[in-house]
Protein backbone atom coordinates (compact mmCIF):
# COMPACT_ATOMS: atom_id res chain seq x y z
CA UNK A 1 0.00 0.00 0.00
CA UNK A 2 1.56 3.28 -1.06
CA UNK A 3 1.33 5.75 1.90
CA UNK A 4 2.69 9.74 2.28
CA UNK A 5 6.00 7.96 2.90
CA UNK A 6 6.10 7.04 -0.45
CA UNK A 7 6.01 10.38 -1.59
CA UNK A 8 9.04 12.11 -3.37
CA UNK A 9 8.83 15.77 -2.25
CA UNK A 10 10.06 18.98 -4.24
CA UNK A 11 14.24 18.88 -4.70
CA UNK A 12 14.06 15.51 -5.05
CA UNK A 13 15.88 15.33 -9.01
CA UNK A 14 13.38 12.61 -10.00
CA UNK A 15 11.08 15.40 -10.34
CA UNK A 16 12.55 17.19 -12.68
CA UNK A 17 13.15 14.68 -14.93
CA UNK A 18 11.69 13.26 -18.43
CA UNK A 19 9.70 9.86 -17.32
CA UNK A 20 10.82 7.12 -19.86
CA UNK A 21 7.72 5.28 -21.67
CA UNK A 22 6.12 2.01 -20.67
CA UNK A 23 6.87 -0.28 -22.97
CA UNK A 24 3.38 -1.73 -23.95
CA UNK A 25 1.75 -4.45 -23.34
CA UNK A 26 2.70 -3.42 -20.11
CA UNK A 27 4.64 -5.70 -17.85
CA UNK A 28 2.32 -7.29 -14.74
CA UNK A 29 4.71 -5.07 -12.59
CA UNK A 30 4.05 -2.03 -14.04
CA UNK A 31 -0.13 -2.74 -13.76
CA UNK A 32 0.32 -3.38 -10.35
CA UNK A 33 2.51 -0.55 -9.45
CA UNK A 34 -0.49 1.80 -11.63
CA UNK A 35 -3.39 -0.23 -9.35
CA UNK A 36 -1.28 0.60 -6.53
CA UNK A 37 -1.61 4.39 -7.46
CA UNK A 38 -4.91 4.22 -7.98
CA UNK A 39 -5.95 2.77 -4.73
CA UNK A 40 -3.65 5.48 -3.00
CA UNK A 41 -6.44 7.99 -4.19
CA UNK A 42 -9.39 6.13 -3.42
CA UNK A 43 -7.78 5.78 -0.37
CA UNK A 44 -6.95 8.90 0.52
CA UNK A 45 -10.64 10.00 -0.48
CA UNK A 46 -12.23 7.64 1.96
CA UNK A 47 -12.30 9.64 5.35
CA UNK A 48 -11.70 6.64 7.56
CA UNK A 49 -8.81 5.33 5.59
CA UNK A 50 -6.76 8.31 5.03
CA UNK A 51 -7.54 9.40 8.52
CA UNK A 52 -5.90 6.05 9.57
CA UNK A 53 -3.09 5.64 7.55
CA UNK A 54 -2.32 9.59 7.46
CA UNK A 55 -2.93 10.01 3.55
CA UNK A 56 -3.34 13.83 2.10
CA UNK A 57 -6.38 13.79 -0.33
CA UNK A 58 -5.01 13.45 -3.85
CA UNK A 59 -7.46 13.25 -7.09
CA UNK A 60 -4.48 12.49 -9.43
CA UNK A 61 -0.47 10.68 -8.93
CA UNK A 62 2.39 10.48 -11.63
CA UNK A 63 4.95 7.79 -11.10
CA UNK A 64 7.63 9.83 -10.60
CA UNK A 65 6.26 11.17 -7.47
CA UNK A 66 6.88 7.83 -5.87
CA UNK A 67 9.92 7.72 -7.14
CA UNK A 68 9.60 5.47 -11.00
CA UNK A 69 10.46 7.93 -13.71
CA UNK A 70 8.13 5.97 -16.02
CA UNK A 71 4.94 7.36 -17.59
CA UNK A 72 2.44 6.23 -15.84
CA UNK A 73 -0.72 8.30 -14.01
CA UNK A 74 -3.50 7.45 -12.07
CA UNK A 75 -6.39 9.85 -11.75
CA UNK A 76 -9.52 9.74 -9.86
CA UNK A 77 -12.34 12.00 -9.25
CA UNK A 78 -15.77 13.50 -10.26
CA UNK A 79 -15.80 16.48 -11.90
CA UNK A 80 -19.27 19.38 -10.92
CA UNK A 81 -21.36 17.23 -13.20
CA UNK A 82 -20.61 14.17 -11.46
CA UNK A 83 -19.18 12.34 -13.82
CA UNK A 84 -16.44 9.66 -12.70
CA UNK A 85 -12.96 10.13 -14.14
CA UNK A 86 -10.90 6.94 -13.02
CA UNK A 87 -8.17 5.33 -14.44
CA UNK A 88 -4.65 4.32 -14.51
CA UNK A 89 -2.98 4.96 -17.25
CA UNK A 90 0.29 4.05 -19.73
CA UNK A 91 2.20 6.90 -21.71
CA UNK A 92 -0.61 9.55 -21.36
CA UNK A 93 -0.37 12.15 -23.96
CA UNK A 94 -1.81 15.66 -25.35
CA UNK A 95 -2.77 15.35 -29.02
CA UNK A 96 -4.79 18.63 -29.52
CA UNK A 97 -5.51 21.12 -27.09
CA UNK A 98 -7.84 24.11 -27.54
CA UNK A 99 -6.56 28.15 -27.89
CA UNK A 100 -8.40 29.09 -24.52
CA UNK A 101 -6.93 29.09 -21.33
CA UNK A 102 -8.32 27.77 -17.90
CA UNK A 103 -6.96 28.02 -14.38
CA UNK A 104 -8.38 27.12 -11.00
CA UNK A 105 -9.31 30.49 -9.24
CA UNK A 106 -8.09 28.38 -5.88
CA UNK A 107 -4.67 27.59 -7.54
CA UNK A 108 -2.94 24.40 -7.49
CA UNK A 109 -1.20 21.60 -4.80
CA UNK A 110 0.45 18.58 -5.01
CA UNK A 111 1.66 15.77 -2.54
CA UNK A 112 5.19 17.00 -4.03
CA UNK A 113 4.96 19.62 -2.39
CA UNK A 114 4.52 20.61 1.29
CA UNK A 115 3.29 24.23 1.12
CA UNK A 116 1.05 26.53 -0.82
CA UNK A 117 1.79 28.45 -3.36
CA UNK A 118 -0.33 30.99 -4.39
CA UNK A 119 -1.16 32.02 -7.75
CA UNK A 120 -2.85 31.09 -11.01
CA UNK A 121 -1.39 28.20 -13.06
CA UNK A 122 -2.40 28.51 -16.74
CA UNK A 123 -3.75 25.64 -18.52
CA UNK A 124 -5.48 24.49 -21.63
CA UNK A 125 -9.74 24.72 -21.41
CA UNK A 126 -9.76 21.67 -23.23
CA UNK A 127 -7.16 18.67 -23.97
CA UNK A 128 -7.61 15.75 -26.14
CA UNK A 129 -5.66 12.93 -24.34
CA UNK A 130 -4.21 9.33 -25.65
CA UNK A 131 -3.19 6.63 -23.28
CA UNK A 132 -3.46 2.66 -23.00
CA UNK A 133 -5.30 1.64 -20.06
CA UNK A 134 -4.85 -1.06 -17.23
CA UNK A 135 -7.03 -3.71 -19.68
CA UNK A 136 -4.42 -2.85 -22.53
CA UNK A 137 -7.00 -0.26 -24.24
CA UNK A 138 -6.04 2.34 -26.36
CA UNK A 139 -8.13 5.49 -25.28
CA UNK A 140 -8.64 8.52 -26.48
CA UNK A 141 -10.20 10.77 -23.56
CA UNK A 142 -11.73 14.26 -24.08
CA UNK A 143 -11.76 16.58 -21.38
CA UNK A 144 -12.59 20.04 -20.05
CA UNK A 145 -12.44 22.12 -16.92
CA UNK A 146 -11.75 20.40 -13.82
CA UNK A 147 -10.60 17.57 -15.13
CA UNK A 148 -8.57 18.78 -18.27
CA UNK A 149 -6.51 20.72 -15.16
CA UNK A 150 -5.96 17.40 -13.61
CA UNK A 151 -4.59 15.41 -16.66
CA UNK A 152 -2.45 18.68 -17.40
CA UNK A 153 -0.75 18.66 -14.30
CA UNK A 154 -0.38 14.65 -13.83
CA UNK A 155 1.24 14.78 -17.57
CA UNK A 156 3.58 17.42 -16.52
CA UNK A 157 4.95 15.56 -13.99
CA UNK A 158 6.39 13.26 -16.68
CA UNK A 159 7.96 16.06 -18.17
CA UNK A 160 9.76 17.19 -15.49
CA UNK A 161 7.45 19.89 -14.78
CA UNK A 162 5.80 21.58 -11.17
CA UNK A 163 2.52 23.46 -11.28
CA UNK A 164 4.36 26.30 -9.82
CA UNK A 165 6.75 26.39 -13.13
CA UNK A 166 3.57 28.11 -15.06
CA UNK A 167 2.99 30.67 -12.48
CA UNK A 168 4.27 34.09 -13.14
CA UNK A 169 6.78 35.51 -10.94
CA UNK A 170 6.16 39.16 -10.75
CA UNK A 171 2.18 38.66 -11.02
CA UNK A 172 1.04 35.47 -9.66
CA UNK A 173 -2.48 36.58 -9.66
CA UNK A 174 -2.22 37.63 -13.00
CA UNK A 175 -5.02 36.67 -15.28
CA UNK A 176 -3.99 34.46 -18.15
CA UNK A 177 -5.29 35.87 -21.33
CA UNK A 178 -7.98 34.14 -23.09
CA UNK A 179 -8.85 32.38 -20.37
CA UNK A 180 -11.99 30.83 -18.41
CA UNK A 181 -11.83 30.62 -14.23
CA UNK A 182 -12.73 27.19 -13.29
CA UNK A 183 -14.19 26.74 -9.49
CA UNK A 184 -13.98 23.62 -7.74
O1 LIG B 1 -6.63 18.88 -5.44
C1 LIG B 1 -6.67 18.06 -4.56
C2 LIG B 1 -7.94 17.48 -4.11
C3 LIG B 1 -8.01 16.36 -3.34
C4 LIG B 1 -9.22 15.85 -2.93
C5 LIG B 1 -10.39 16.46 -3.28
C6 LIG B 1 -10.35 17.60 -4.07
C7 LIG B 1 -9.13 18.10 -4.49
C8 LIG B 1 -5.43 17.61 -3.89
S1 LIG B 1 -3.93 17.98 -4.74
C9 LIG B 1 -3.88 16.82 -5.99
O2 LIG B 1 -4.71 15.98 -6.07
C10 LIG B 1 -2.72 16.86 -6.99
C11 LIG B 1 -2.01 15.54 -6.82
C12 LIG B 1 -0.60 15.45 -7.32
F1 LIG B 1 0.16 16.48 -6.96
F2 LIG B 1 -0.05 14.37 -6.78
F3 LIG B 1 -0.53 15.35 -8.62
C13 LIG B 1 -3.23 17.00 -8.38
C14 LIG B 1 -3.88 18.28 -8.74
C15 LIG B 1 -4.20 19.25 -7.83
C16 LIG B 1 -4.79 20.44 -8.25
C17 LIG B 1 -5.05 20.64 -9.55
C18 LIG B 1 -4.74 19.69 -10.44
C19 LIG B 1 -4.16 18.50 -10.05
NI1 LIG C 1 1.46 17.19 -8.39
Amino acid sequence: MITMDDIIREGNPILTKEAKTVPLPASDTDKAILNDMLMYLKNSQDETTAEKYDLRPGVGLAAPQIGISKRMVAVHFEDFNENLYSYGLFNPRIVSHSVEKAYLSTGEGCLSVDREVPGFVPRYARITVKATDLDDNELTIRLKGFAAIVFQHEIDHLNGVMFYDHINKENPFEVPENSREIDR
